[in-house]
């Protein structure tokens, strides 16, 4: 099967032109595996179907957000009827209560929630808040940890464990990175010394509870809860980023899993069954602060959008309903074990990380405990695995440092095509 069919490289050809680097998202240009965008036409539940009527099985689900699958028929159902009505109001509707009353029956620590319309500006909305809140202005985060791309989260880790960040894109005022320090992720020492010395400026800490843009990484056995503690101890505010765990993980989130709550918690992806979305929440304390009850101020026209409402209100009905991550853990199991099997028995080195739904396997053979290790990871080998993947009907995400995602969709018929076709990659990879 040729993934590079002529209708998707004319098409590229033409994306090009006409948007920068022929993409409106950086990873989706292939840069990191090589070979040529594919366009899709049509998702059908675990299924994608590109312009040249290729059929793959998708572990991308557009990045998370598809936990139900393509063209779930409650999610399509429930969008229709809301845009037959009018795309948008620029008021109040029932719909935005709708899923506000799901959210908050959901996430263990949220007690108010305002909505957004993308992950960055879900977590840009709780870092200024923490700020206004706590009335410090340096924040936390991880290295390989991905927030968005909020200009105080496009920074890399300064010189020193102790120095704060510099910019990591063009663009980014060295000032602004500064006030973002960046710790390595697991290490609960160095988080622990950094608060010893500077806890008292902190305004928040922000944390992917399971890191997953950096391929997933599972949080240590202690280091969420020493976030928790080191946040009480200094007065900071814990934000938990649960725009990929949020409903994923388990119904409450990561928050749930692993039994530790944040003051603040991000949101996206399965949370708008597809469309754009997001959401910040958590405190009433602190939410109370937000515009218009409070002075901190925070806007966006399409926010709380009705489609959006109802396709989100209509997502987390059926996860309600249908209780799946037992079954998504389950599958998750064979496809992480079929994976292993297929690579070991052909002596190719692989580490393959999940946690339920999403996971990621590494080309390299020690342990992925943290970003310093995954770095390690045979990108190059990756690539060739991804080009072999599409060849055989398979659409993995386009990078070695992304997580794969399975939905409610994705039976046996699927898991088996998906490993029937990395056991022959795997065996082409040996030959070198
Ligand atoms: P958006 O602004 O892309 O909706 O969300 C940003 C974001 C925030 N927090 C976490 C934990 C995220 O994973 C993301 C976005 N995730 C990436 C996937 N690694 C989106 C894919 C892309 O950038 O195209």
């Amino acid at each position: 099967m040729s993934h590079t069919g002529s209708r998707s490289a004319a098409l590229w050809r033409e994306a090009q032109d006409l948007l920068p680097g022929g993409v409106n998202s950086p990873v989706r240009a292939f840069k990191a595996v090589g070979g040529t965008p594919v366009f899709f036409e049509r998702g059908e539940g675990a299924y994608l179907f590109d312009v040249d009527g290729n059929r793959y099985v998708d572990l991308v689900c557009s990045w998370g957000p598809l936990i139900l699958g393509h063209a779930h028929p409650n999610v399509v159902q429930a969008a229709t009827r809301a845009i037959e009505n009018g795309s948008s109001f620029g008021a109040p509707s029932p719909l935005e209560l709708d899923l506000a009353r799901k959210v908050i029956a959901m996430v263990p620590s949220i007690e108010q929630v305002r909505f957004v319309n993308s992950g960055t500006e879900a977590v840009m909305s709780a870092i200024r808040l923490a700020r206004a809140a706590t009335g410090r202005d340096v924040i936390v985060k991880f290295d390989g940890c991905y927030h968005g791309h909020g200009d105080s989260l496009l920074v890399a880790a300064g010189s020193g464990a102790l120095t704060l960040g510099v910019p990591d894109s063009p663009g980014v005022p060295k000032a602004l990175a500064a006030l973002t320090a960046v710790l390595p992720y697991n290490d609960a020492p160095a988080v622990e010394q950094f608060f010893a010395q500077r806890g008292h400026e902190i305004a928040c800490v922000i944390v992917e509870p399971v890191a997953a843009n950096m391929g997933v990484v599972p949080p240590r056995l202690g280091f969420l809860e020493t976030l928790r503690r080191v946040c009480d101890a200094s007065g900071a505010l814990l934000i938990f980023d649960e725009v990929m765990t949020g409903f994923r993980v388990a119904a409450g989130g990561a928050q749930e899993l692993y039994g530790v709550r944040p003051d603040l918690t991000t949101l996206s992806k399965i949370l708008g069954g597809g469309f754009p979305s997001g959401a910040y929440g958590g405190r009433r304390d602190l939410m109370a602060r937000m515009s218009p009850s409070g002075p901190v101020y925070q806007a966006g026209t399409l926010s709380g959008n009705p489609a959006v409402m109802a396709a989100g209100a209509a997502t987390l009905a059926t996860l309600a309903q249908k209780k799946p991550w037992e079954a998504l853990d389950a599958q998750g199991a064979k496809l992480e074990q079929g994976l292993a099997d297929a690579f070991r028995s052909a002596g190719v080195p692989l580490t393959v990380t999940r946690v339920g739904s999403m996971g990621t396997a590494f080309f390299m053979g020690d342990e992925a405990s943290d970003f310093a290790a995954v770095k390690r990871a045979d990108t190059a080998r990756f690539g060739r695995y991804h080009g072999l993947m599409l060849e055989r009907g398979v659409y993995l995400p386009p990078s070695q440092f992304e997580a794969w995602f399975l939905s409610t969709a994705h039976d046996d018929a699927a898991i088996d095509h998906v490993l029937a076709a990395a056991r022959e990659s795997a065996l082409v990879l040996a030959k070198g």
